[in-house]
């Protein structure tokens, strides 16, 4: 690792950051992945987003798991390890970890890696007889798993409807991913956001205070400070709209005037008006995920939802194999 002058620090994931940053903002339209919103700031704004009366999602989930936490704890194999996909704050880990006491471990794979370290520390005092092992890891790619608990059974476990941040061919491919982790006979619990009224979605992305435009545009923050651009923030705007077409909220960060920016030695040019597309949060019916998850070799078991109809907890399955494919990744 390499200190420059001004402080910026190479590394290999800042290598990659820098290489995909520059290939998104030359792209047209212009776009950058979700998962660079997660730095430790990203990760403490998300937590606030979670606590806003417009964003329903994480409110009616837990009221989703609490209701049938039990059944959830049925659904854990004696000793254990339960995998969790982008664990954030691990929340909703809290209502199945003190109602399944027969963990082997807890495994929090998250790509926000100070963030998660400071979670786990937290879960460890919590609950002190708990394995508890973090990953920090881009969970699209290949990635080790602790020794300490290849021999365990494993559970899967992705609430907040992270799945829909994907384009709906990314989420086949990464519920294949998920099935060679887990691999054959594992049980996959995963939370998906439904279609429902336009307001009450573009409410949720438009938040009276403004804690979601802060969290759009700490990307911009991120490259500035990590890869050493110049954006000044006040020159653009968070954008987010239901594109019922697509079945997704779309969020933008629009330039307020015609500007050029250097990023890593590459003039960006930007019209009045343009977009960076930074974010598609797609809404599913239970019904067209069930299909998705299929496609991609799970076998939807069980699915609740809330009264409203506004969100979903799947619980998906993997046949019993005894050939190679399905078997744990090592
Ligand atoms: N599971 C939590 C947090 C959801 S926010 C909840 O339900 O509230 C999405 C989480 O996924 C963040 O913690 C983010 O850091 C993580 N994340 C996003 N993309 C990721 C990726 N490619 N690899 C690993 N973690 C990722
Ligand atoms: C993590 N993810 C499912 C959130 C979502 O709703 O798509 C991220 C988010 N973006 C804006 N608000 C919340």
């Amino acid at each position: 690792m390499t200190a420059l002058a001004r402080k910026i620090v190479i590394d290999s994931a800042t290598t990659e950051f820098a290489t995909d940053v520059v290939a998104g903002l030359t792209a047209t339209p212009k776009r950058l992945s979700p998962k660079y919103f997660y730095d430790h700031t990203g990760s403490a704004l998300f937590e606030q987003i979670t606590e806003l009366p417009e964003y329903y999602p994480t409110r009616t989930e837990i009221g989703i798991l609490n209701a049938h936490a039990a059944d959830i704890a049925a659904l854990m194999p004696q000793g254990a390890a339960l995998v969790e996909f982008g664990s954030g704050s691990s929340t909703k880990t809290r209502i199945v970890l003190s109602t399944a006491r027969a963990l082997g471990a807890y495994v929090p794979v998250d790509i926000s890696a100070q963030f998660l370290q400071q979670q786990a520390m937290e879960l460890r005092r919590e609950y002190p007889t708990l394995k508890v092992l973090p990953v920090a890891a881009d969970f699209t790619k290949p990635f080790e798993l602790p020794d300490a608990m290849r021999m365990m059974p494993r559970v899967g476990f992705f609430p907040g409807s992270t799945i829909g941040n994907f384009e709906p061919h990314e989420a086949a491919a990464f519920l294949r991913h998920a099935a060679r982790i887990l691999g054959a006979g594992a049980t996959f619990i995963v939370g998906v956001d439904l279609v429902k009224d336009t307001t009450v979605l573009q409410k949720a992305y438009n938040d009276s205070q403004q804690v979601t435009a802060k969290f759009n545009l700490n990307l911009l923050t991120r490259i500035n400070r990590e890869l050493g651009a110049r954006f000044n923030l006040a020159c653009f705007e968070h954008h987010a709209f239901f594109n019922r077409e697509r079945s997704r909220i779309e969020m933008h960060l629009a330039s307020l005037k015609r500007q050029r920016i250097k990023v890593c030695g590459e003039c960006v040019e930007f019209r009045a008006g343009e977009t960076i597309h930074t974010e598609s949060s797609y809404k599913y019916s239970v019904e067209s995920f069930g299909a998705l998850a299929r496609g991609a070799g799970w076998t939807p078991a069980t699915v609740w939802t809330d009264a409203d109809n506004y969100f979903s907890v799947h619980v998906l399955t993997l046949p019993n194999g005894n050939g190679r494919r399905g078997k744990p990744a090592r």
